[in-house]
C-alpha cells in the first residue's frame, strides 16, 4: 500500500489547486466572452478525481478523457500554458488551437483524446490496453467517463471486452450526480454504477471522490491489478459539479439548497484540513503552493494571450493522420 510522504500530498494538493486555478480563469473568460461559454465545461469541485488518479499512473500510462477533461490532462502532466493557449484557439496551443476545450489532448503526457461524443472513450482505452500488450509493454489506460455515459451502449462493449481479455484498463466513473441536467436517479435504476462491474466479472469499488486519498488508495490498487495481468477495474467516485453543466448553463435544475452543500464537498479544503491535523503539511507549506501555483496561472494567461492566431492556410495539412505538422 502506498504511503502519504509530505512529497505526495504536496503534489496532490498541488494538482487539485492548480486545475481549480485554470479552470476558474477559463470560467472568467467566458463570462467576459474571451472563449465561448457553450463550449467550455468545467471540473471546479471535482479535481480530487483526476488529481488521486494520474497521481497513480506513471508518465508512459494512458488516459482517455472526456468533454469535462482539462483537469484530466493537468493531472497527467499538461502544460497550463499550451493548454490555455488551446482553448483560446491560439497556434501554441496543443492542438495549435483548432481542438479547443473539447478536443484538446497532449499525446506527449499519454492523453488519447478528450471528446465530445459522450460514452467514446469507453471504447478507446481497451484499444490502448490491447495496443499496450500487443507491443509486450506494462502501460494501462485510464478512462474517465460520467455517470450520463455509463448509460450508453459503449460503457457495455467496453467493459465486456477489457474483462472478456484482462486488458489492463481502469475505468473511472465521475459520478458528479447529472447527466447535463438530469439527475442520475431520473437516468438509472441503480444507485452504485460500481454493481454494474459485477456483470463483467470484474471488481467494482465506489470511493468519496472529495476525497483525494481515498481515490489515490483505490486507484493505485487498480492500477497495480492492471499492471500485472489482473484485468480492469470499475471505479466510481462520487463528486460534485459545482458550475453549470457548461459555462453558459443556467443550471435552474438544481437548487439553491442543493448548491449551498457544494463547500463542504470542496476536495482541497478537506485535503487542507487534513494535512494540518495529521501534521502532514504546514500552513506556510501550503500558502507557497498556492502562491506558485497562481503564477503558474498567471504566465499561462499572458503566454496564451501573446501567442500567434493560427493561419487558416494551414488547415488542411492537419486534417489527416501524417498531416504536415
Ligand atoms: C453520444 C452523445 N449523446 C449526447 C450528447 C450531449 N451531451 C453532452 S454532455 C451530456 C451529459 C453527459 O453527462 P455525464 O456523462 O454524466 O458527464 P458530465 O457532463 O456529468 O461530466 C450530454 C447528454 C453528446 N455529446 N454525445
Amino acid at each position: 500500500m502506498p504511503e502519504f510522504s509530505e512529497e505526495l500530498v504536496i503534489r496532490l494538493y498541488k494538482t487539485m489547486y492548480t486545475i481549480r486555478g485554470f479552470e476558474e480563469k477559463v470560467s472568467e473568460y467566458a463570462r467576459t466572452g474571451m472563449v465561448p461559454g457553450f463550449m467550455i465545461h468545467l471540473s471546479v469541485g471535482q479535481e480530487a478525481v483526476p488529481a488521486g488518479v494520474c497521481a497513480a499512473l506513471r508518465e508512459d500510462d494512458y488516459i482517455v478523457s472526456t468533454h469535462r477533461g482539462h483537469g484530466h490532462l493537468i493531472a497527467k502532466g499538461a502544460r497550463t500554458d499550451r493548454m490555455m493557449a488551446e482553448l483560446k484557439g491560439k497556434e501554441a496551443g496543443y492542438c495549435r488551437g483548432r481542438g479547443g476545450s473539447m478536443h484538446i489532448t497532449s499525446v506527449e503526457v499519454g492523453g488519447l483524446g478528450a471528446n465530445g461524443i459522450v460514452g467514446a472513450g469507453l471504447v478507446i482505452a481497451p484499444g490502448a490496453a490491447l495496443s499496450a500488450r500487443m507491443r509486450g509493454t506494462d502501460q494501462v489506460a485510464v478512462c474517465f467517463f460520467g455517470d450520463g455515459a455509463s448509460n450508453q451502449g459503449t460503457f457495455h462493449e467496453g467493459l465486456n471486452l477489457a474483462a472478456t481479455w484482462k486488458l489492463p484498463v481502469v475505468f473511472v466513473c465521475e459520478n458528479n450526480g447529472y447527466g447535463f441536467s438530469t439527475p442520475q436517479r431520473a437516468h438509472q435504476s441503480i444507485g452504485r454504477i460500481s454493481r454494474r462491474a459485477e456483470a463483467y466479472e470484474m471488481p467494482g469499488i465506489t470511493v468519496n471522490g472529495d476525497d483525494v486519498m481515498e481515490v489515490f488508495l483505490a486507484a493505485s490498487w487498480a492500477v497495480e491489478r492492471a499492471r500485472s495481468g489482473g484485468g480492469p477495474t470499475l471505479l466510481e467516485a462520487t463528486t460534485c459539479r459545482w458550475h453549470g453543466h457548461f459555462e453558459d448553463d443556467d443550471d435552474d435544475y438544481r437548487s439553491a439548497e442543493e448548491k449551498a452543500t457544494f463547500p463542504a464537498h470542496d476536495p482541497i479544503a478537506l485535503l487542507e484540513r487534513r494535512c494540518i491535523e495529521e501534521g502532514l503539511s504546514s500552513t506556510a507549506q501550503l500558502e507557497r503552493i498556492r502562491s506558485e501555483v497562481e503564477e503558474e496561472i498567471a504566465r499561462a494567461c499572458a503566454f496564451a494571450e501573446e501567442s500567434e492566431e493560427p493561419s487558416p492556410e494551414d488547415d488542411a495539412g492537419l486534417v489527416f493522420a501524417g498531416g504536415e505538422r
